[in-house]
């Protein structure tokens, strides 16, 4: 795919890898030029810091942007257990460059792969990004992640989060 090498180029250091997008198709009415997005899923159920081989995390989001500017701009995983653990990444070209031209709106789905997700000490408040999403505090042997996507002209759209995923430890 276009641009992936930048794409893990930019990521090394957070150990995190968007796999492509999957679908992209013209969501066939205007709207908001802010990117949404919707939790569908995630896998595993737990994770265990421990085990190299099973703290990895994929997350499946749909999206949305009434103008079609997505691809070129970037996903944002925050992990909640405290402020700051914010996983970074680009996001490849999505509708060609005529429809983003023509502000045609998209919508589609994204699997998100947070690789190594460590134990962290946790904050006594759910990271600010999360907290605005309704998150509650962070609780021992769980995590949850917000993801925000934010299009090439810079617009943010509101985040949604996953479910409290277990953390557990061999
Ligand atoms: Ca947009
Ligand atoms: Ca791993």
């Amino acid at each position: 795919m276009h641009g992936s090498n930048a794409l893990w180029a930019a990521n090394t250091a957070l150990h995190t890898i968007l796999i492509a997008a999957l679908v992209a198709f013209a969501a066939g009415r205007s709207d908001s030029p802010n990117p949404t997005v919707t939790v569908v899923d995630h896998s595993p159920p737990a994770l265990d810091p421990t085990d190299d081989a099973a703290d990895d995390l994929t997350i499946r989001i749909d999206y949305r942007d009434g103008d079609g500017d997505l691809g070129g701009g970037v996903a944002e995983v925050h992990d909640c257990r405290a402020d700051g653990l914010i996983h970074t990444f680009d996001l490849p070209a999505i509708a060609s460059s005529a429809a983003v031209a023509k502000g045609v709106p998209i919508s589609g789905r994204l699997d998100i792969w947070v690789n190594d997700i460590d134990e962290v000490k946790m904050a006594s408040v759910a990271a600010t990004v999360c907290a605005d999403l309704g998150i509650e505090p962070p609780t021992a042997g769980q995590a949850v992640f917000c993801i925000l996507l934010v299009d090439a002209a810079g617009n943010r759209g509101d985040g949604d989060c996953t479910e409290p995923i277990a953390i557990t430890t061999r």
